[in-house]
């Protein structure tokens, strides 16, 4: 992407400085986003939704501006205190709407850049777990009384069970030889797992877990933290949807409890952290316990082995289609992204009656 390009399209949008210089933020897997700065702050992040992936943006625009419109208005209501947590605030263009679309086709949104904000990769003391906890606990709590059939479904069946065993399933049989021999041992796993791994969409699906607003992607570096590590807001709020609160607490622990990054090759550095199990729970709980029924609450762990699970399912499916949906930074990424989320998946469950007595 050129800087006279960026510029331009961070021109149709309303702000009052100007374009000074640009840096990539290069850590997601699917959008393109680009830190803006400008002679004065606020500074901006300037995001190219990928529609391919998002096949209706716009609803997408609508849902997470209308979500952060409602925490904002919530946020007033609390009482001062020290700290004020932020939200994500969007820019309109100038013709008044929450996205641009570009000539070529790709759809751009602005936010405000949150000042003096840092993010985490990988969780490194127990206080920024903790505090990880009670940001989404807090998000999950604010927008409890949201409407959620106002949200539309941005990926239908994101987190749906069957449906990515069923893209496993295809993938598996378009696979070449060399790809599918490769994962032999994955693909055993996958098969066992399967009985346990449908346990909560059974549920989902009988109406025994409700249905709420979720953000869906809560991995930790989706959090901004202060420079005292006080947690702010979540981020990339794209994939805000109809969901169950059992995905976002459980990606958020696939991300926290992982002592090593997502992609991480050296398999003996990836263990699952009961210490930072412990902390993220306890914030997460503080604020959230009294809106969670007796069934959500049981089935928190069963929630962070699922969402463990789907992640390698997601990694390998997308190895076994030679590369087509996650970016990736050399050949074998996908393939070692889903062996580090089988040794997470493996360390938690060893761990699983001493991380179930947390509740
Ligand atoms: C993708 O684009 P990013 O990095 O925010 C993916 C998530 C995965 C995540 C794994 C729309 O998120 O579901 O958890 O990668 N988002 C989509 O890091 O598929
Ligand atoms: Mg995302």
């Amino acid at each position: 992407m050129s800087i006279e390009k960026l510029k331009i399209i961070f021109n149709q949008f309303q702000h009052e400085g100007e374009f000074e210089s640009y840096q990539e933020l290069a850590s997601g897997h699917i959008n393109d986003s680009y830190l803006i700065k400008t002679n004065h702050k606020p500074y901006f992040v300037l995001q190219r939704i990928n529609h391919e992936v998002f096949k209706d943006v716009p609803g997408l625009i609508e849902n997470k501006v209308a979500i952060s419109q409602h925490i904002r208005r919530k946020l007033k209501d609390l009482p001062k205190k020290k700290l004020k947590r932020r939200v994500l605030a969007f820019a309109k263009t100038k013709a008044g709407a929450f996205y641009f679309r570009g000539d070529d086709g790709n759809y751009w949104n602005l936010m405000y850049f949150i000042d003096k904000s840092v993010s985490f990769e990988t969780v490194k003391d127990e206080r920024i777990a903790y505090e990880g906890g009670c940001l989404l606990g807090q998000f999950l709590t604010l927008t409890n009384d949201f409407d959620v059939s106002k949200l539309i479904e941005v990926i239908p069946k994101f987190h749906d069970m069957s449906f990515r065993y069923m893209q496993f399933e295809d993938a598996l049989r378009i696979a070449s030889n060399e790809r599918r021999g490769i994962v032999k041992e994955q693909i055993l796993l996958v098969e066992g797992l399967k009985a346990e791994m449908h346990i909560l969409q059974s549920l989902k699906e009988s109406g025994a877990i409700k249905i709420r607003v979720t953000h869906n992607d809560t991995k930790i570096s989706n959090s901004l933290f202060n420079e005292k590590s006080k947690g702010l807001c979540v981020i990339d709020t794209d994939t805000i949807m109809p969901g169950i609160v059992h995905y976002d607490f459980g990606d958020a622990i696939r991300t926290i409890c992982n002592t090593a990054a997502e992609d991480e090759t050296n398999l003996d550095l990836v263990e699952f952290n009961l210490k930072y199990y412990k902390a993220y729970t306890k914030g997460f709980l503080k604020k959230m316990k009294s809106s969670l029924t007796p069934i959500e609450l049981k089935y928190l762990p069963l929630g962070a082995k699922t969402m463990i699970f789907i992640m390698a399912l997601r990694f390998l499916t997308d190895y076994l289609n030679n590369d087509v949906y996650y970016k990736i930074k050399y050949p074998n990424h996908n393939l070692d992204r889903a062996k580090n989320q089988f040794k997470l998946l493996q360390s938690m469950s060893q761990k699983m009656s001493q991380i179930e007595n947390e509740l």
